[in-house]
């Protein structure tokens, strides 16, 4: 063979091996994945892992797209692209997610869910009501339930010391945008104003509102501490999130496809629940050493019995709101706590 020969051979073989990378780069398929959080939060953790898992099962055939909070919209326009199939996967907290679908709202009830941190985790990650009631209800929009999990202990910011109902009189307190969140915090004594999560420290910043609810993680990363005096545990509420699906995208997964999801989900469960613990404790850290002066309290059982008194009024709105489903939804959930509390507790 000639010198020119054998060029000409390598050059056409380099051109092979370059077409075929770039046909399989462009066989990798993407999956596009929604946060309602910043890079670094608990859903960016999940989110992160969950691509190195879905990479490494699928031998990188399958790459997911991470879009954090801010890059495409609200919570609720999320959800809707999701719906739609713009993305395939989306984060979607009852917290907002309730507004399209009522019967999801029961997570946003006060003092609904255990004070048991494993029990949430169980009732939420593998339960019956989630997965067999509530589940169906997303599918009628189109959405697949993929999981749900707790992310952390509300605690209410404020600009005032807030011990008993009456001290949230003419108290302006932003909630997420399910009615039933305003319903609850209306049935507390407090003046809720429903907004997205990206508005809510410009609001506290130009005092529109004297307070906000979130789990401590969120109030380190947004900065929301900068902007209050008081952190207040009442002991009302686990923020709980839900990972949803396009139910088009889900049903024409492959069998193998389906069971590596099913799997990671299934693997996910212990990760980001050490994830939301660990988080709980360092971030908290974090706002002391960045702010002592904010003031910490914990209010104690007779305190948190009086706002959970006042709370319960939010039940009946939410069992109009999503109908007899609601009903049945309320009354599963209720006694599958009780159950798991009791098993846990044996
Ligand atoms: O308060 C909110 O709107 C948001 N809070 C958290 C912790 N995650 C997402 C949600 O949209």
């Amino acid at each position: 063979m000639t010198l020119r020969k054998i060029g000409a051979t390598l050059t056409a073989a380099t051109a092979i091996v370059a077409a075929s990378a770039a046909l399989s780069a462009a066989q990798a398929e993407t999956w596009k994945f929604a946060l309602e959080e910043i890079k670094g939060s608990v859903q960016d953790r999940y989110a992160q892992k969950f691509k190195e898992l879905v990479a490494e099962r699928t031998d990188g055939e399958v790459d997911v797209a991470i879009y954090p909070y801010g890059a495409l919209g609200t919570s609720a326009d999320l959800t809707e692209l999701a719906a739609n199939g713009t993305l395939q996967f989306t984060f979607a907290s009852p917290g907002h997610l309730a507004t399209m679908v009522p019967a999801i709202g029961v997570f946003n009830l006060p003092y609904i869910l255990s004070q048991n941190d494993e029990v949430n985790k169980k009732v939420l990650t593998e339960g019956d009501t989630v997965y067999n009631m509530l589940a169906p209800a997303l599918e009628e929009k189109n959405l697949k339930l993929i999981t749900m999990f707790p992310e952390g202990e509300m605690v209410w910011t404020t600009n005032k010391e807030i011990r008993e109902p009456a001290d949230f009189e003419g108290f302006k307190m932003r909630v997420m945008t399910s009615p039933i969140l305003t319903e609850s915090y209306k049935a507390m004594g407090a003046d809720p104003t429903p907004m997205p999560y990206g508005e809510v420290y410009g609001a506290l910043q130009l005092k529109q509102i004297d307070g906000q609810v979130n789990p401590v993680f969120a109030i380190e990363e947004m900065k929301f501490y900068e902007v209050t005096d008081y952190m207040i545990w009442a002991g009302q509420q686990e923020f709980t999130t839900s990972v949803v699906a396009n139910a088009d995208f889900y049903e024409g997964l492959s069998d193998e496809r389906e069971k590596m999801l099913n799997d990671v989900t299934a693997e996910l469960a212990d990760y980001i629940f050490q994830v939301k613990k660990d988080y709980a404790q360092t971030r908290l850290d974090k706002i002391k050493e960045a702010r002592p002066e904010v003031k910490m309290i914990r209010l104690d059982e007779s305190e948190r019995a009086a706002f959970k008194e006042a709370a319960m009024e939010a039940r009946s709105v939410y069992t109009e709101e999503a109908g007899a489903m609601g009903e049945k939804v309320l009354e599963a959930l209720t006694s599958e706590i009780a159950e798991t509390e009791k098993e846990m507790s044996d």
